[in-house]
């Protein structure tokens, strides 16, 4: 079974995720079916393309498939990851990706959402994003990529409670352009992609990667590149990561003690 559905017509691409037993959970599989999927859209130049799950669905994307978080020290969520891989390919994408949301949006995929173009959603959708439910030490790229679309202050909100927040204030912020009734979201959705694929392709996607470069364009000192890189390697290695994995295969509430490595300058770290 596909777990991924991809079709293109009038030059807009539509990508379904189709796993809904595991509630779209992003695994190796479907992210590699995504990335197929707009790779092959990419080779039948359409100049638009919509992101979405099947209609009705309670779950968008039930995030990063937490039975492939790495668990051993390597790093759960590198550059080389499918899901880290999946974000960069959106935003690189020459069409604009335009997110077509129901349901929840958990974790990774909050960030599969955000790194689309444009957003527009049912009002019925919350975002959580959860690594501090599972002591995942999300990555800087993450962070970052959230921190653009968010306040600090949400972004903080939303990391350190782990907690489920509802689109229309997300839309209230700005983080999210429209929030439609779920039976017009498919139908307004559609339109603003064929509008889209009736503008200049070139221009728009020559406007796409400067927006992208230039709200990528910031400094940092290697000694701060370093201290990201440090922070997330203690937390990689703590008992709290391990834990977090353990208590979902278990389904069981996670106990975090705050244990870091032996030495380490984590906050709390006993
Ligand atoms: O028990 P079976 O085999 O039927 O499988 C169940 C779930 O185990 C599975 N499933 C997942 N498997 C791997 N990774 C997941 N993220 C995941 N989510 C779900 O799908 C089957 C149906 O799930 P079930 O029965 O719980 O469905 P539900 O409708 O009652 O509840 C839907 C959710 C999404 C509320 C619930 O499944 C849930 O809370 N899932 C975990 C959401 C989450 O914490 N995602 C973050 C993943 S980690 C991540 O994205 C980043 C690394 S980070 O943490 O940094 O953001």
């Amino acid at each position: 079974m596909a777990l991924v559905l991809v079709e293109d017509c009038c030059a807009v691409g539509t990508i379904t995720l189709n796993h809904l037993s595991r509630r779209n959970a992003l695994g190796a599989a479907l992210t590699a079916e995504l990335v197929a999927a707009l790779d092959h859209l990419r080779t039948r130049l359409v100049r638009a393309v919509v992101l979405r799950a099947m209609p009705g669905v309670k779950v968008w994307s039930a995030g990063h498939d937490i039975d492939e978080l790495a668990t051993t020290p390597r790093d759960p969520l590198g550059w080389s990851e499918p899901l880290r891989s999946l974000v960069r390919l959106l935003q690189e994408f020459p069409a604009p990706v335009l997110a077509l949301v129901e349901g929840g949006v958990w974790g990774g995929a909050c960030e599969v959402v955000f790194a689309c173009d444009i957003i527009n959603a049912a009002p019925d959708v919350e975002f959580a994003i959860t690594p501090a439910r599972l002591g995942v030490p999300y990555n800087v790229a993450g962070l970052a990529c959230l921190s653009k679309v968010l306040p600090p202050v949400v972004v903080r909100e939303m990391m350190f409670t782990a907690r489920p927040v509802g689109v229309e204030r997300l839309w209230q912020l700005g983080a999210v352009g429209h929030v439609v009734p779920a039976d017009h979201l498919a139908e307004f959705t559609f339109d603003m992609a064929r509008t889209i694929a009736a503008n200049a392709p070139i221009a728009i996607s020559a406007m796409k990667e400067s927006l992208r470069i230039l709200n990528d364009a910031h400094g940092m000192a290697q000694t701060q590149f370093e201290r990201l890189q440090e922070l997330r390697r203690q937390v990689g290695e703590s008992d709290d990561y391990r834990e977090g994995l353990a208590a979902f295969a278990e389904r069981r509430p996670p106990v975090f003690r705050g244990r870091a490595v032996p030495g380490s300058a984590v906050p709390g770290g006993r």
